[in-house]
């Protein structure tokens, strides 16, 4: 067991000021021009899908970790067992993005029976709440004990951890986790491969060499199609940070659906796609330009993934707005990984039928026709070890984390009244703008107290959370009110705040 470093600070940063009131008159603030968010959540999504990653990469040029290679780095003496005798050192960090009843092994029913030995679970459960505060406030805890390691994210079968994935790595990409950044990947074909024993009987061997779920030929061609003229930028306007990472998570985070899975099924059932309905959608083949000249579904365009979030020489991003969405939009690629990694960027960006979200094609295009796509291979299967329970496993290494801290400063106060009722009871609005003067990220900055003289009171309610991220020299505004007795004028103020940092140790301030 290893004791993790805490660190205390008493970093004095009082301030004092004469702040003299004034009637300013207000208005609701202009709407952003409209691509800047966008911009910033195209190029970290496109930094993400081009970072070059040391593990396997399939044959359409996505990233993931086979199984076999993640057994090898856990079971370093190879005697078929993780345990004491292997070499924790060089273990990734692998987070299991299931169902709590799957990871704690409860569920017989599926691939649940239990998780690979060390894995953690996201605190909220399953895939989508990766990029929630709370599990990136824990996943950056777990890596500040070892910054370099590896995050291996799995899922049941290896399709929704690439959804994982893909808003984890955008936002890693954006700064979230600050300097080195993670490398990301995931687990090929999930739990399943690591450990078959709860095989779904939709993926059950019927003919050698297929399984049930390849049983479509629907239509293939090879004639190409010339993408569409650009349309206009969506407007985002998801969130008020400026930070770049805080940007690209709440998008990611609100391009999940609880409801409304980013997979659509080949098939003939309900809200299935096939054949005769394929024309009432955009589809989307995110393979290589060559796979796509081999053999695509009828009517679909080519945009390699790699290629989907990038700009154009002259700055736009043609790509992304050259996707019809006057149709609910379905990206394929040879397995459902690779497309999945472009759905929750694509979603995020709202390029998107205004209707439906983008939709993965389930399995990929072995699914929609068994002669073509990446099938899923019996050699792809293992019997590894798993554990039950609910206790998070985690590294175990010594406290690695040094370097900078963050700092906080306040200054350059905005006073004004903001509505007449607040004018009448006497509620002054202070913007204050809260700056990051430390040499590395600030986390959950929070201003946690206020002590005012001549009998002015905070009106607003404390703790007041100003970030979730702040990198050095960012900035973000946050607005106290104040209760200002009759006949006073002027007052001095004096703020406590807090913050963490990538260490996840706490900072108090002053
Ligand atoms: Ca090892
Ligand atoms: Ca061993």
């Amino acid at each position: 067991m290893s004791k993790q470093l805490r660190l205390t600070c008493l970093a004095v940063i009082a301030f004092s000021l004469l702040m003299a009131m004034s009637l300013v008159a207000t208005s609701s603030a202009a709407p952003p021009p409209g691509d800047e968010q966008f911009g910033t959540i195209a190029d970290n999504s496109n930094a993400y899908l081009n970072a070059v990653v040391s593990y396997s990469v399939n044959v359409s040029g996505t990233n993931y970790m086979r199984t076999s290679t993640l057994m090898a780095l856990l079971d370093d003496n190879h005697d078929g067992t993780i345990g004491a005798d292997d070499d924790p050192t060089n273990d990734p960090l692998v987070i299991d993005v299931r169902a709590a009843d799957a990871y704690t092994g409860t569920n017989t029913t599926g691939m649940g029976a239990g998780h690979i030995p060390g894995a953690i679970p996201v605190t909220t459960f399953t895939y989508k709440d990766i990029v929630k505060p709370a599990n990136l406030e824990y996943i950056r805890s777990q890596l500040a004990l070892h910054q370099n390691k590896t995050i291996v994210l799995a899922c049941y079968s290896g399709h929704t951890d690439k959804l994982a994935e893909m808003a984890l790595g955008a936002i890693a990409q954006a700064g979230y986790f600050g300097f080195p950044e993670p490398t990301i990947t995931a687990l090929k074909w999930g739990n399943l491969g690591w450990n078959s024993a709860g095989e779904p009987s939709v993926l059950a061997e019927v003919t050698p060499g297929t399984k049930d779920i390849y049983v479509h030929t629907y239509g293939m061609e090879t004639t190409p199609h010339a993408l569409p003229a650009p349309g206009a930028y969506p407007i985002i306007n998801n969130t008020t940070s400026t930070e770049p990472a805080e940007i690209t998570r709440v998008a990611d985070d609100l391009s999940e659906s609880a409801t409304n899975p980013p997979f659509i099924w080949p098939g003939t059932g309900t809200g299935q796609v096939n054949d005769t309905n394929i024309g009432n959608y955009t589809v989307v083949d995110v393979r290589s330009a060559a796979d796509y000249a081999a053999g695509h579904i009828t009517g679909a365009v080519n945009i390699p993934f790699q290629q989907l979030f990038a700009k154009d020489p002259a700055g736009d991003y043609t790509n992304l707005l050259s996707i019809d969405t006057s149709k609910p939009v379905i990206v394929y690629a040879n397995g459902q990984q690779e497309s999945n990694a472009a759905v929750i960027g694509l979603n995020a960006l709202g390029i998107r039928n205004a209707g439906a979200p983008d939709k993965g094609l389930r399995y990929g295009l072995a699914s929609w026709n068994y002669t073509y796509g990446m099938m899923f291979l019996t050699s792809e299967e293992h019997n590894y070890p798993i554990v039950t329970g609910s206790a998070p496993g985690g590294l175990t290494y010594s406290a690695l984390c040094s370097g900078g801290k963050p700092s906080l400063s306040m200054g350059a106060p905005h006073a004004y009244w903001a509505t007449l009722s607040d004018y009448s009871a006497g509620r002054l609005s202070v913007d204050w703008t809260i700056s990051n003067t430390g040499s590395s990220i600030a986390y959950d900055i929070a201003i946690t107290g206020s002590t005012n003289t001549n009998g002015v009171t905070v009106a607003t309610a404390l703790p007041l959370t100003v970030a979730n991220i702040m990198s050095p020299n960012g900035s973000a505004t946050a607005t106290l009110k104040y209760n200002i007795p009759v006949g006073v004028g002027s007052w001095h103020t004096i703020m406590t705040g807090s913050t963490t940092d990538i260490c996840g140790n706490s900072w108090s301030l002053p």
